[in-house]
């Protein structure tokens, strides 16, 4: 089975874990910056101070680790700790070359994320910053000269850290109106080079990690739903933004989603399966559904949760949809009740260990069947087109003397992964526009902050101390991946 002629092979990255450029161009601070490194078992964190005191110290960013900010205190980088996201893997001074690089593979499509600090320092500048706008047009123009469509993530676990200490985040109403104005500029500026975009990556994070979702603070129940309203408000404005500029731009939601499954035919079991995917859909049956399901409804009505909303926030939601639902999804995750069964480990999602399931170093669970499952249940639920903007395989792997890296694991799990793709499409008619692996340079993780969770085809000279020359060289997968997409799925070998 093959894939359709203009289907959307490429890799997907993200500005805080891959661009680098710390302050340059007149960048201003966003919330990733605040964030130290970590690993698999010890969180990361992330750093404030106490302006009237000088006091520092760090606090947890969810992901296994508590947010608490002693009173006044403000999220700050602090002399002496130690930032991944500064420098990252340098894509601001390597673009070129990685943009060749994804080009001699064949890419027709790259996922990247745009610093919205870059563009509007301080979140709510009157205007914007001309050598932020200019950087993204050297990397639009370089994309179109090998005639690679770029996807742009417009907030990728970043706001500007000046939208967190002026206005506590994506709580207050305000970040609606600055979100659609960095919007507006975008589409206008890159007007011709852009037509895909996404709005806020992992959108449902704001459960997990309110703070990395949307610069949130205090995360009580009542903010998590607050900040997430307001999302979903600025996302239906800027789809209507988009189509008013040129009804060709298409703009995305993007979905962390995994299938997940029930340890055992227990009734609890299922319930408990069924509460869990609740907790992610309500993301995509408000931005891609255009309405506030019940099951949500009654469960801010039992907590004491009202919304500060209007009714043409209902009105918004309803006309202007995300126009395709994009997702991650890297294996399954399993739960119970059954207190016996063992914990596992996942993105975004912990669940219990799957005895038919490998897993990777940091517990993650790879599942061959995951992204049939997922695009099958996305696709009954919506009918409108999917992209899977994540898939791949975080590894620790080893560089030879040459250069070369074997990674017959990571081939394994593409081969295994895209098969299943290809059963969505060919067998059971997925509408699917793309899929882009993650990290298809190496770059910084998410959830640990590590540079030896890597998932690339291409290697980048870069450790956990933040040493290494950034030099670039080619995994075994670059090659699997380049025969690949000139097969148009077909050869997995
Ligand atoms: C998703 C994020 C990405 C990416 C990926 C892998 O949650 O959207 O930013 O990092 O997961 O996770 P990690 O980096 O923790 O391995």
């Amino acid at each position: 089975m093959t894939f359709k002629k203009d289907f959307l092979w490429g890799g997907a990255t993200a500005a805080n874990q891959y661009e680098g450029g710390y302050l340059e161009g007149g960048k201003g601070l966003n919330s990733s910056d605040v964030l130290t490194s970590g690993s698999h078992t010890t969180p990361r964190r992330m750093t404030w101070i106490i302006p009237e005191t000088g006091e520092t110290g760090s606090t947890g960013m969810g992901f296994g680790g508590e947010t608490v900010f002693p009173k006044g205190a403000i999220p700050a980088v602090i002399d002496g700790e130690y930032y991944p996201s500064h420098e990252a893997t340098d894509f601001y001074h390597h673009f070129k070359e990685d943009i060749a690089l994804m080009a001699e593979m064949g890419f027709k499509t790259f996922r990247l994320s745009m610093n919205w600090a870059r563009i509007f320092p301080n979140g709510d500048d009157e205007s914007a910053n001309e050598a932020g706008l200019a950087f993204y047009d050297a990397v639009f123009d370089e994309c179109m000269k090998y005639k690679i469509e770029p996807l742009v993530t417009l907030s990728h676990y970043e706001t500007p850290l000046n939208l967190t200490i002026s206005y506590g985040g994506w709580i207050d109403r305000q970040c609606i109106d600055f979100f659609e104005k960095y919007a507006t500029t975008v589409f206008k500026r890159y007007l011709g080079k852009v037509k895909y975009w996404l709005t806020f990556n992992e959108i449902n994070c704001m459960e997990f990690a309110p703070f990395l979702a949307g610069g949130v603070l205090d995360p009580t129940a009542q903010n998590k739903a607050q900040a997430a309203h307001n999302q979903f408000v600025a996302s239906a404005k800027v789809v209507k933004s988009a189509h008013e500029i040129d009804p060709n731009i298409k703009v995305g939601q993007m979905l962390a989603y995994q299938p997940t499954y029930a340890y055992s035919c227990d009734p609890e079991d299922q319930l408990l399966v069924m509460e869990s995917m609740q907790t992610a859909l309500f993301y995509s049956d408000v931005q891609t559904g255009g309405k506030y399901p019940a099951y949500r409804l009654k469960k801010y009505e039992r907590e004491g949760i009202a919304l500060e909303d209007t009714p043409y926030d209902y009105e918004l939601l309803a006309k202007y949809p995300a126009d395709f639902l994009s997702f991650s999804c890297y294996g399954s995750t399993t739960l119970t009740t059954h207190k016996e069964a063992s914990e596992g480990s996942g993105n975004l999602f912990m669940g219990i260990k799957n005895p038919y399931l490998e897993t990777n170093a940091w517990g993650w669970a790879t599942d061959p069947a995951c992204l049939r499952l997922a695009l099958n249940s996305l696709y009954d639920r919506y009918h409108k087109p999917l992209w899977i903007v994540e898939n791949g395989i975080g590894w620790d792997d080893q560089k030879e003397s040459d250069g070369s890296v074997h990674d017959s694991y990571r081939i394994d799990y593409l081969r295994k992964n895209i098969q299943s793709m290809d059963e969505a499409v060919n067998i059971d008619g997925v509408d699917l526009l793309g899929y882009t692996m993650w990290g298809c340079i190496d770059l910084v993780s998410a959830g640990t902050g590590e540079m030896k969770k890597r998932y690339g085809f291409v290697y980048v000279d870069r450790d956990d101390q933040g040493k290494g020359s950034f030099a670039r060289s080619k995994k075994d997968s670059f090659y699997w991946y380049k025969k690949m997409i000139a097969s148009q799925g077909k050869n997995l070998d």
